[in-house]
């Protein structure tokens, strides 16, 4: 079992497409074990993307990324981290496979709508990062909940 931290950036909520991107990760079969909103602070920002402090496109990244709402998330299952990459898609959504979330979204390199930690040590400390408080542990039984 893994744990990766996905985030959907301000972009995609900025075009309404949080519940689709979410919906596909239910639908493959993830657990939501950590979910909130939040206006990412400068400090946050720059320590989630420290890997690309000296890349020409690090500081518009930063105002980007902390311009509004993103959606932070922690979804859990076996090889977690490889399965939300693929649904995710390569970086550029003009490049990105159709059937992906940026392949079927997405038209940019920098507005690519969501975030996936790219192994396990990038996992544990973008999960430690944005979800200081942790993430929660409970069963999933769908046809548990659909009779009282
Ligand atoms: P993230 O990290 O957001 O899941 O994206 P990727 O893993 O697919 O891509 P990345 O780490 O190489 O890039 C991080 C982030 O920077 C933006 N970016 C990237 C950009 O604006 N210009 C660029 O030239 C590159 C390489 C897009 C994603």
């Amino acid at each position: 079992m893994q744990t990766t931290y996905i985030m959907i950036k301000p972009d995609g909520v900025q075009r309404g497409l949080v519940g689709d991107i979410i919906g596909r990760f239910e639908r493959k079969g993830l657990q939501l074990v950590a979910m909130k909103a939040v206006v990412p602070d400068q400090a946050t920002a720059r320590a989630h993307y420290a890997v690309h402090a000296e890349r020409p496109f690090f500081e518009g990244l930063i105002s980007f990324v902390t311009s509004g709402p993103v959606i932070c998330m922690a979804w859990q299952g076996v090889d977690a981290i490889a399965v939300a990459r693929r649904l995710i898609g390569s970086t550029n959504g003009r490049e990105a496979a159709p059937g992906t979330i940026r392949g079927d979204f997405g038209m940019d390199m920098g507005y690519n709508m969501i975030h996936g930690s790219d192994a396990e040590e990038s996992a544990a400390s973008e999960l430690a990062l944005w979800f200081p408080e942790g993430t929660m542990a409970w069963t999933q039984d769908a046809q548990r909940w659909v009779y009282e």
